[in-house]
């Protein structure tokens, strides 16, 4: 698949995704976030799609040691980590971050934040909603981790206030915190945030995540992108 957006890189950019996500095409994967930021910044890129079989395998572990995706190709560079591929694509191309240094060094902060604080306890709090859920002390545990997720979102709240974004402009911070947020999609969580919801729809409405979106559903379907 080859998606085109905007000016274009002289090297393939070859990222991998899940041949089929287990979230059926929500774009809760993290390829999505690397898709995003691709639109964002206006690069074609192609996606090699694997199966979780193939992720285990040796072709793909030298691309990524832990066997997962999404990993990212371009000329000699592979590398792997969401934060390390968005980080690279915008630090290479316009619109992810800003030009100031010290709303740059701000925006990278949000994006360590994003993955590094606000992440961990929601993706706790997910794993255990799918595979502890027989567990005789899961409602208990549970609850603690949902705890630890609202100590969180009510922090982050509190900061965001009113504001459409972290700092003046979207930046790759907005778009790895969207996708983390995300991560929240149908526990009931999110929505007791109608800050955290509304900034959590502004960053779907932006048509680059519009058109990652669409690509991800697309392996579903079976159907090309129409945005
Ligand atoms: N820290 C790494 C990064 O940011 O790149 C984490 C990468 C990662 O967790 N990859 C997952 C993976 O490959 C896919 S995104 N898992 C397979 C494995 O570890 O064997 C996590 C994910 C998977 C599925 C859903 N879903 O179905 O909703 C959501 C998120």
């Amino acid at each position: 698949m080859m998606f085109a957006q905007g000016s274009i890189s002289t090297m393939t950019i070859t990222i991998t995704a899940f041949e089929r996500s287990p979230d059926g095409g929500k774009g809760l994967a993290r390829d999505t976030r690397v898709r995003w930021a691709l639109e964002e910044a206006g690069q074609l890129y192609e996606v090699r799609l694997v199966s979780f079989r193939a992720m285990k395998e040796a072709a793909h572990l030298a691309l990524h040691p832990f066997g997962q995706i999404p990993t990212y190709q371009e000329g000699d560079l592979a590398l792997f980590e969401t934060g390390a591929i968005v980080l690279h694509i915008a630090t290479h191309h316009a619109g992810l971050l800003p030009d100031d240094a010290n709303a740059r060094a701000r925006a990278i902060a949000w994006m360590f934040a994003a993955l590094n604080t606000v992440e961990p306890p929601i993706v706790e709090f997910g794993m255990a909603r799918i595979f502890e859920r027989d567990k005789s002390w899961y409602e208990e545990r549970q609850a603690m981790l949902e705890q630890r997720v609202h100590t969180r979102l009510g922090e982050f709240s509190s900061r965001l206030g009113r504001a459409d974004w972290l700092d003046d402009a979207f930046s790759a911070g907005d778009l790895l915190m969207v996708t983390v947020l995300r991560r929240l999609d149908g526990a009931g969580v999110l929505e007791q945030y109608p800050n955290l919801s509304a900034y959590v729809a502004r960053g779907e409405a932006r048509p680059a995540y519009k058109r990652a979106f669409d690509a991800q559903l697309a392996v579903f379907t079976g159907k090309p992108p129409t945005s």
